[in-house]
């Protein structure tokens, strides 16, 4: 008796499989397509039936949506870039090139992420700002930064040649990538100091270390050596006097890192009409400038309160609840302790 079910079961499959594909040939016939794209089967039987039967293996993912009202960083890092440098013969301690094309591929992702109002990069890392209400993938942490490292990885790669014409790739670069939360506009603008000072003490310690070399025809160990235990004004001395170098005249690109700042749009315009208009504009003529106005690329300090007076729009307003912005059509009226006729009401 199962068998002859099962024979009969295989036949309706066999059966729906060519219905389904003969159906959806025909023009006239509207595909119907599941969630995911796929043309669904014209009959319900035992696939889905199955299917339903090892649904259960969903509840073995867990969830993991950012926490509401924080800021959320999502910062990624070249994987072993120290290998990729040399393999490329990228100058030391800082190749333009490299740097400019890490901005290219952090514009990419900012032009991706409405949500991402600023970037900061240096050496072979870029940390992206969300604002508190991102909304993006229903705020899916691994939505958002596999996308985001991903757009990453392959715009760095595909304008590679747009900033090395003469260098071959010699094999497809990596990133890693993660999210981090800040509560507060403190925890937030810390995180960015940590990261500006990094590439300060970082851009300093390179300098000189290659001078010492480079100039000074030490050995990489003697020039670590020579560094060991000096502060950054013993740097600063050496490249001066040893080799006429003012540190504070070296590109503030090296010296500072990369700053992207979206522009505030106008009051007024809907975040949505805003970014389509600045699309549009990008992609019909006068696209150069409207870009350039619309994700500004600047390489100025981030630590100091001049930073972020001149671009308050950056760290929005955290006093606001998200219940303010819920639509009016929702409203209902709430008993505020001292009205007596709600009080009745509740009784
Ligand atoms: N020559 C040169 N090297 C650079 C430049 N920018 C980044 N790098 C290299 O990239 C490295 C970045 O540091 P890390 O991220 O700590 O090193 P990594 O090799 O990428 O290792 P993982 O991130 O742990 O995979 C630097 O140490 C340099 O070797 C550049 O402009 N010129
Ligand atoms: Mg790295």
């Amino acid at each position: 008796m199962i068998q002859k079910c099962n024979f009969w079961f295989q036949r309706l499959n066999v059966l729906n499989d060519f219905v389904t594909s003969k159906l959806l040939t025909l023009s006239s016939f509207p595909a119907r397509k599941s969630f995911h794209g796929k043309p669904k089967s014209f009959f319900h039987t035992s696939s889905a039936m199955a299917n339903s039967k090892w649904d259960y293996v969903k509840k073995f993912e867990l969830d993991d949506t950012l926490l509401p009202n924080c800021f959320a960083i999502a910062r990624i890092d070249g994987r072993g870039f120290h290998r990729l440098a040399k393999k490329h013969n990228w100058t030391r301690p800082n190749d333009i090139r490299a740097l400019k094309l890490m901005n290219k591929a952090a514009k990419c992702v900012m032009e991706d992420f409405d949500d991402a109002v600023l970037a900061y990069g240096q050496s072979d890392e870029y940390s992206f700002l969300f604002r508190r209400e991102a909304e993006v993938f229903q705020r899916r942490s691994a939505k958002i930064i596999t996308n985001l490292v991903s757009k990453f990885s392959s715009a760095f790669t595909y304008y590679w040649p747009s900033y090395f014409p003469d260098v071959k790739l010699q094999y497809p670069p990596s990133f890693d990538g993660r999210i981090v939360l800040y509560p507060t506009d403190r925890n937030l603008r810390d995180y960015l100091c940590w990261r500006q000072a990094d590439c300060h003490i970082n851009n300093l310690y390179n300098t000189t270390f290659w001078a010492l070399v480079q100039q000074g025809g030490m050995t990489n160990n003697d020039a670590q050596q020579r560094l060991s235990g000096t502060l950054s004004g013993d740097k600063n001395e050496i490249l001066f006097s040893q080799f006429g170098i003012n540190y504070n005249s070296e590109p503030e690109i090296y010296r500072k890192g990369t700053v992207m700042v979206k522009k505030a749009r106008p009051q007024k315009v809907s975040r949505k009409a805003y970014i389509k208009q600045k699309q549009e504009n990008a992609a019909t003529g006068n696209a150069d400038a409207d870009e350039e106005d619309y994700i500004m690329e600047m390489y100025c300090d981030i630590i100091g309160d001049k930073f972020w007076s001149d671009y308050p729009h950056l760290l929005g307003n955290s006093n606001a609840s998200p219940a303010d912005k819920s639509k009016s059509k929702d409203k209902v009226d709430i008993p505020t302790g001292d009205d007596k006729s709600e009080q009745k009401c509740g009784q």
